[in-house]
């Protein structure tokens, strides 16, 4: 067990016992969202995940410490803290752990401390891609990278269009993770079900997604496998008026000169102002949404 890992008491033993567990990441508690809606949607989704039969960990730095597993305390910090907290990626662990800091966990660094606990599925809202204009920027999410190396399932709703997701989609084949369509040929576009492209293979059941899993782990295989999971249609966003939106917050960033790790906690900040909170609305509803599928095929997983 890695030195500088601590993992919750009632975490360690489901992992140890083969019980379901399904990992979650605090940046979109102390980035993602606004107080105090992330502390509520962390806690609710926890409850969405303890209600079908896994135990869920909330995955973050305090003080130094690779956290599996929050106490709701810990996560009210996280959340009054908000920006204030460092958002956490590969290349922050070790200056932070060192200093004994505090951060938030993308979905990188939440992939990394969930293997390192032997925690095998993580559901989260998007994840970060290959930003439009990269071409010049340079500017692709380490969670590409990470999805590439680090053997966890993933589930997510897609990636938001703030993204080039067609250049997203080419970078995952590129380093051979496959990416699964819960109940979709088409890559679900976070606020929209659709996005014009095709995901790898569609999967119908937990059982199905807990199956490829297992396989993967029988052949050995590095690297996550991306599951992307359709907002419910009641939910869902219109395209047009959503990418407009994207538009527009592009244009802000770019003329802000955002750039760096700063470049997406300020696009959704924006779309969010812009939307008066519609948007914040389906985000939560689409985290929900994945954190019970996820939990489904942790179940399904530990019945193999
Ligand atoms: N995309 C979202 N919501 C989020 C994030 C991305 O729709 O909260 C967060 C996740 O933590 C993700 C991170 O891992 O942003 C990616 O940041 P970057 O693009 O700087 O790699
Ligand atoms: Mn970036």
């Amino acid at each position: 067990m890695n030195q500088y890992l601590d993992v919750n008491p009632e975490v360690a033993q489901a992992i140890a016992q083969g019980r379901p567990v399904v990992a979650l990441e605090s940046t979109i508690i102390s980035h993602g969202m606004p107080y105090p809606q992330n502390v509520e949607t962390a806690l609710a989704v926890e409850k969405i995940i303890r209600e079908a039969g896994a135990v869920p960990a909330t995955i973050a730095i305090l003080g130094g410490r690779l956290k599996a597993g929050l106490t709701a305390e810990e996560i009210e910090y996280l959340g009054k803290q908000g920006q204030k907290v460092t958002k956490a990626s590969r290349r922050d662990l070790s200056a932070l752990v060192a200093r004994g800091a505090d951060g938030a966990t993308t979905v990188t660094t939440t992939m990394m401390i969930a293997h390192m606990a032997g925690i095998k599925i993580f559901a989260t809202g998007g994840i970060g891609g290959v930003h439009r204009g990269a071409e010049t920027t340079m500017d692709i999410s380490a969670d590409l990278e990470e999805l590439g190396q680090t053997d966890v399932m993933v589930v997510c709703a897609g990636a938001k269009a703030i993204l080039d997701l067609p250049l997203t989609l080419e970078y995952l084949e590129t380093h051979g993770v496959p990416v699964l369509g819960y109940q979709t040929e088409e890559l679900p576009a976070f606020y929209t079900r659709t996005s014009g492209l095709s995901v790898d293979y569609r999967v119908d059941t937990p059982q199905e997604l807990a199956q490829i899993l297992k396989t993967h782990h029988q052949l050995g295989l590095k690297g996550g496998i991306l599951v992307t999971n359709p907002i419910p249609a009641e939910y869902s966003m219109d395209a047009a008026e959503i990418n407009a939106v994207i538009d527009q917050a592009i244009a802000e960033a770019n003329q802000l000169g955002i750039h760096g790790k700063e470049t997406t906690p300020f696009l959704l900040a924006k779309v969010k102002e812009i939307t008066g909170g519609d948007s914040l609305q389906a985000n939560i509803r689409l985290v929900f949404n994945n954190a019970r599928l996820a939990a489904q095929t942790a179940v399904a997983y530990s019945e193999l």
